[in-house]
C-alpha cells in the first residue's frame, strides 16, 4: 500500500521568482516583472496601480531573482541529490515570444528551457511545466489589455503549439494555467489586468475568465495532438472553506465561497460552466460573450488530471465581528481559532489537506497532482551558515502524513507532490525573499544584498530520505 511506485516526488518554481535574467536572451519584459517590494506591491498586483515600467523609486525583485537563469545546473543537481523524480518549474512566456504577438519564437528562450530540459533528463528528472505561472508579456498588457482581449487566446495557442512540438519527447506533463482562480483576487499578477477608474472589474475578470478557459482547452487539445502521452492538468489554489460555526448561513457562505474556486476546475474538467456560476454571474449583472463553438471546445478537451496548491483550509462566517479577524491571505477567510498560524499569518491545517484532496476528488474523480505546498519561514543560518529548519520539517512531515491518509485511508488517486520553493525564491504575495519555503538557503536579502550562494538545509536531508523510502520515513 502507500504512495505508487511511480509517484513523482518533488518540487516547484516558477520562472518570474526564481529565473531572474529578466532582459537577457532576448527576453521581453513581462507584468510579473513589475511587481515591486514594499508596500505598493498590492495595489500593482490588485490591478489599481498602474506599473507599465521600472521607476527610480522602487525595488523590483523579479529582475535578478535567484539568477537560476545562469545558475540551473547547480539548482538542478542539487535536486537531484535530493532525488527528485520531477521538478515543476514555469516557462515564461516572454522569452518564448518577447512581445507575444510575434509570428516566430526567439530561438535563445527555446534554447534556454530545451538546456534545462535536458539537464532533468540527464538525471531522470520528469519536468513538470507550468505554461505560465501569472506571467504575461507587457506588449501585451499594454496593446491588448490583457486576458481581458480575446486575441489573447490565439497569441497563448501559439505559444501552445511551439512549445508543444519543440520539447515532444523531454516533457510530458502541463499545467496550463497557475492558479486560475488568482485571476479574482490578484488579477495584475494573475492575467495582467489592470484596471481604470470606474470600470466594471467582475465582469473584466469574467471575461478574461473565459478566455483563459477557453485557451487552456485549446492547449490540452493541441497537447493531445502533438503527443498522445502528453498530460495536462488544471491547477487551483485550493483550500476547503470551513464554516465557522453551524449556522445555516455560515455553511451557505463557506459553499459559496467554495463554488468561486470550483467554478473554473468544473469548466476545465467537467467542460462546462456550472449552473451555479451562470445564475450567480447573471444576477450580478456579468454577461460573458462566447462565441460559437467555444462550449464544444470545453467540452471535447477536459484536462486528465487536477493539480492545485495547499497552503492552509479557509473559514467563511456572515457575522461582522468575525469578519474584521481576517486570516493573512490573499483570498479571504476569518481566523480559525483551533490553528496555529506562520509567521505570515498562514494558517496551519495539515487535515485540511485530507479534507481538500477529498473535496477535488469526490467532485472530479480525475487523478490528483500536489503541486505546491509549504512553510513560508524566517531562517537564521548558524556561524556556519546551516538551517536548522525544524519548523519546515514538522510542516510538511505533518501534511504529508495528511496525504498519505488522503490515499491510503480515503482511495484518493494521487499522481505526485511537489513543494514550493524547494529552493528559496521570491514571495509572489509579498516581494521578499525572508520569506523561505526552500530545502536549499539562498543568501540574498529583501534589498538584493547577497552571494547568491546556495547551501543545503536541514530539511534537504529529511526530504531526500523520505523520497527514498517512498514516503515511509518521515
Ligand atoms: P507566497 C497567495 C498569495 C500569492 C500567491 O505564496 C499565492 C498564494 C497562495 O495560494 O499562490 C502561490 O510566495 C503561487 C506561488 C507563490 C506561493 O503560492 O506569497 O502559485 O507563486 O509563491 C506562495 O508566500
Amino acid at each position: 500500500m502507500g504512495f505508487r511506485k511511480d509517484f513523482l516526488w518533488g518540487g516547484a518554481t516558477a520562472a518570474n521568482q526564481c529565473e531572474g535574467g529578466y532582459d537577457q536572451g532576448g527576453r521581453g519584459l513581462a507584468n510579473v516583472d513589475l511587481a515591486p517590494a514594499g508596500k505598493d506591491r498590492f495595489p500593482v498586483i490588485l490591478g489599481e496601480m498602474k506599473m507599465f515600467d521600472f521607476d527610480e523609486d522602487h525595488y523590483y525583485p523579479a529582475k535578478e531573482g535567484i539568477d537560476m537563469y545562469h545558475r540551473f545546473k547547480e539548482d538542478i543537481a542539487l535536486f537531484a541529490e535530493m532525488g527528485f523524480k520531477t521538478y515543476r518549474l514555469s516557462i515564461a512566456w516572454s522569452r518564448i515570444f518577447p512581445k507575444g504577438d510575434e509570428k516566430e519564437p526567439n530561438e535563445q528562450g527555446l534554447t534556454f528551457y530545451e538546456d534545462l530540459f535536458l539537464e532533468c533528463q540527464k538525471y531522470g528528472i520528469e519536468p513538470l511545466v507550468t505554461i505560465t505561472h501569472f506571467d504575461c508579456p507587457m506588449h501585451l498588457v499594454e496593446e491588448y489589455g490583457a486576458w481581458r482581449n480575446r486575441k489573447l487566446v490565439g497569441f497563448y495557442e501559439n505559444l501552445c503549439r511551439v512549445i508543444f512540438n519543440r520539447y515532444k519527447g523531454l516533457v510530458k506533463y502541463w499545467l496550463t494555467f497557475n492558479e486560475i482562480n488568482m485571476i479574482l483576487h490578484a488579477p495584475f499578477m494573475g492575467a495582467g489586468l489592470y484596471f481604470e477608474e470606474g470600470e466594471n472589474k467582475e465582469q473584466i475578470k469574467y471575461q478574461a475568465a473565459h478566455h483563459e478557459l477557453l485557451a487552456s482547452a485549446i492547449a490540452t487539445k493541441i497537447a493531445h495532438e502533438v503527443d498522445p502521452e502528453n498530460k495536462v492538468g488544471c491547477m487551483l489554489a485550493a483550500g476547503t472553506n470551513y464554516a465557522y460555526s453551524c449556522k445555516p448561513e455560515d455553511v451557505w457562505a463557506a459553499k459559496k465561497a467554495d463554488r468561486e474556486n470550483y467554478f473554473f476546475i468544473d469548466v476545465q474538467s467537467r467542460g462546462e460552466y456550472p449552473a451555479y456560476a451562470l445564475k450567480e454571474m447573471a444576477r450580478n449583472g456579468i454577461e460573458i460573450e462566447m462565441e460559437t463553438g467555444d462550449a464544444e471546445l470545453l467540452k471535447a478537451h477536459t484536462v486528465d488530471f487536477i493539480s492545485f496548491s495547499y497552503y492552509s483550509s479557509r473559514v467563511q462566517t456572515t457575522d461582522p465581528k468575525l469578519l474584521e479577524q481576517t486570516a493573512g491571505n490573499i483570498f479571504a477567510s476569518v481566523k480559525n481559532p483551533y490553528l496555529e498560524a506562520s509567521e505570515w499569518g498562514w494558517q496551519i491545517d495539515p487535515l485540511g489537506l485530507r479534507v481538500t484532496m477529498n473535496d477535488l476528488y469526490d467532485r472530479y474523480q480525475k487523478p490528483l497532482f500536489i503541486v505546491e505546498n509549504g512553510l513560508g519561514a524566517v531562517d537564521v543560518p548558524d556561524e556556519n551558515g546551516y538551517v536548522e529548519d525544524d519548523y519546515r520539517i514538522a510542516y510538511l512531515k505533518a501534511h504529508i502524513q495528511a496525504m498519505k491518509d488522503a490515499v491510503e485511508l480515503d482511495g484518493v488517486d494521487l499522481l505526485g507532490y511537489t513543494t514550493w520553493g524547494c529552493i528559496d525564491l521570491v514571495s509572489a504575495g509579498t516581494g521578499e525573499m525572508s520569506k523561505r519555503y526552500g530545502f536549499i538557503y539562498v543568501d540574498r536579502d529583501n534589498e538584493g544584498n547577497g552571494t547568491l550562494n546556495r547551501t543545503k538545509k536541514k530539511s534537504f536531508d529529511w526530504y531526500k530520505q523520505v523520497i527514498a523510502s517512498n514516503g515511509e520515513n518521515l
